[in-house]
């Protein structure tokens, strides 16, 4: 069981059965926080995937807050560190930018990320809004990723424009644009092929895709896929994304298996990037928005 799970479709609350809430706040009980208490705290931050450069500037300012260091209450303690790591998370724009029309949103990310499943998921969510939605399959590497696309597509009635194998991935997303123009789409969705972070001509390209869909549409969204039970690895090879292409926003996927909660901080802290959406399994109402007091209190509770 992850830190996500879902009790029935209706319902989505955000819970954890790791043992980082009860372990912290344990400690944040004890009236006095000696060096050991620090060096637990920073211990359990770090086994929970929040990276050492995230869990070294939060201990800092835990240590910094006037209510922990004097003799305080397990109540007092708690909420301190729940505060803290709300704060943590803060940014100003995790809702999904589509104020423009239409609206293009780039999906972005090393390999079996998880990238088509959540446009997959995405469109579903945008057209039960009301929003009509056009996909571009712009991944033309392999056939079955277009197939993978139409799939997602007709599961929510939603056009998926593709081309040749092998074709410009540009050329599919200008014409996944064209078409969102023509039928009068709020939004377009493109995905793209998974490329490793190494392969410059392959990072080269989406810079393209981008200029191309710019000179008819305006990109609202470039969200990047990072698989969280990749844990700091994938942390690592994020941030070449972001020195490439302008990530608006982060999709963390399969926090539903083994990932740790932890990482969802660590992302958003170090990429600078605000996390919107979390997955949490492969079906197709798995992709939660995400809300940084509901997922601080699945972590303590
Ligand atoms: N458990 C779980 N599995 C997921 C989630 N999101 C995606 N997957 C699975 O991860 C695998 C890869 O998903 P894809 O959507 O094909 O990933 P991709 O990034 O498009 O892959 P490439 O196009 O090959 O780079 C599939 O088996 C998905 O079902 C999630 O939130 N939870
Ligand atoms: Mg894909």
């Amino acid at each position: 069981m992850g830190i996500f799970s879902r009790k029935n479709k209706e319902e989505k609350p955000l819970k954890t059965k790791s043992t980082f809430g009860s372990n912290l706040l344990n400690i944040f009980s004890r009236s006095t926080l000696d060096d050991q208490a620090w060096q637990e705290i920073e211990d359990t931050l770090i086994m929970a995937d929040v990276g050492i450069k995230t869990t070294q500037e939060i201990v800092q300012e835990l240590k910094n807050n006037p209510t922990l260091k004097s003799a305080h209450s397990a109540e007092e303690g708690k909420e301190v560190l729940r505060n803290q790591l709300i704060d943590s998370l803060a940014t100003s724009n995790r809702s999904l930018n589509i104020s423009a029309t239409p609206s293009v949103i780039i999906m972005v990310g090393i390999n079996g990320t998880g990238k088509t499943t959540t446009v997959g998921k995405l469109v579903h969510k945008l057209k039960s809004a009301g929003n009509k939605c056009v996909l571009g399959a712009a991944d033309t590497f392999r056939a079955a990723a277009s197939q993978q696309l139409q799939t997602w597509g007709e599961r929510s009635s939603v056009p998926v424009v593709v081309g040749p194998e092998n074709s410009e991935p540009s050329a599919v997303a200008f014409n996944a644009v064209q078409e969102g123009l023509a039928i009068g789409a709020k939004v377009v969705i493109i995905d793209t092929a998974g490329r490793l972070h190494t392969k410059a001509g392959l990072m080269d390209e989406l810079g393209k895709v981008k200029r191309v869909i710019e000179k008819h549409a305006t990109v609202t969204e470039t969200l990047l896929v990072i698989d969280a039970t990749t844990g700091q690895n994938g942390l690592i090879q994020a941030r070449v994304f972001t020195e490439a292409v302008e990530v608006t926003g982060i999709v963390l996927t399969k926090l539903d298996g083994s990932a740790k909660g932890g990482i969802v901080i660590a992302v958003q802290r170090e990429l600078k990037v605000p996390v919107k959406f979390v997955g949490i399994g492969e079906g197709i109402d798995d992709l939660i928005e995400f809300n940084a007091e509901d997922f601080v209190d699945g972590l303590l509770n």
